[in-house]
């Protein structure tokens, strides 16, 4: 699957008490462009998903906190799985789309494949992980199941890299920023 279409397939699970935070480039406007607005697009900041979706977890523990992040952010931004192992929030929901490589610069290649997710997810007890190929038949429900664990939840998924030429998001990341404080704060 591609990850466009793990991302679709999250429209009939989540409602206006979720927040998607993606990470820069491809994934941000594929959120963009297929999730209900306004979301958390991260732009340009590159390795921040995971700690700016740990913060808002902890500021919004009625709001459930869906990361949806690349593995090159993901692995930018290491650290902060531990942080978020330590404290746990249960509202905090972790997608890894992992193409293994930085698709949104040209494809380079990522150490992705150097991991075991599974372990390395366990590794930090987090209530609920999974590592698995992305799969049609399947994805609504694995969607499900991480979505609604009662824990910090940690989903990686391989998936092929996209083909879409999606337009850039046309908002700044100030209006970003107003659009979801208005959302967070109404
Ligand atoms: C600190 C920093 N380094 C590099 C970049 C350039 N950059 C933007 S998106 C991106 C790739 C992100 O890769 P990944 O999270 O795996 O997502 P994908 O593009 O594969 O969907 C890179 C290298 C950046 N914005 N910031």
């Amino acid at each position: 699957m591609k990850g466009i279409e793990v991302i679709s397939a999250l429209k009939n699970l989540i409602d206006e008490n979720d927040v998607i935070v993606s990470s820069n480039g491809n994934i941000s406007r594929e959120v963009f462009h297929t999730l209900p607005r306004p979301q958390v697009y991260l732009r340009g900041s590159m390795g921040l998903p995971v700690p700016v979706g740990l913060g808002l977890a902890q500021a919004n523990p009625d709001k459930r906190i869906i990361v949806i992040t690349g593995d090159g952010n993901f692995l930018m931004g290491l650290g902060s799985i531990v942080t978020s192992a330590f404290y746990k929030p249960k509202n905090l929901k972790i997608l890894i789309l992992d193409n293994a490589q930085y698709y949104t610069t040209g494809g380079q290649q990522t150490v992705s494949s150097a991991i075991n997710y599974t372990k390395f997810l366990e590794s930090f007890a987090i209530g609920y992980s999974q590592s698995k190929k992305a799969s049609p038949d399947q994805i609504e429900e694995d969607l499900t199941e991480f979505l609604n664990s009662d824990t910090f939840s940690a989903l990686h998924l391989t998936i092929q890299a996209s083909k879409e030429n999606l337009v850039n998001i046309p908002w700044h990341p100030e209006e970003i920023a107003e659009k979801i404080i208005a959302r967070l704060t109404k």
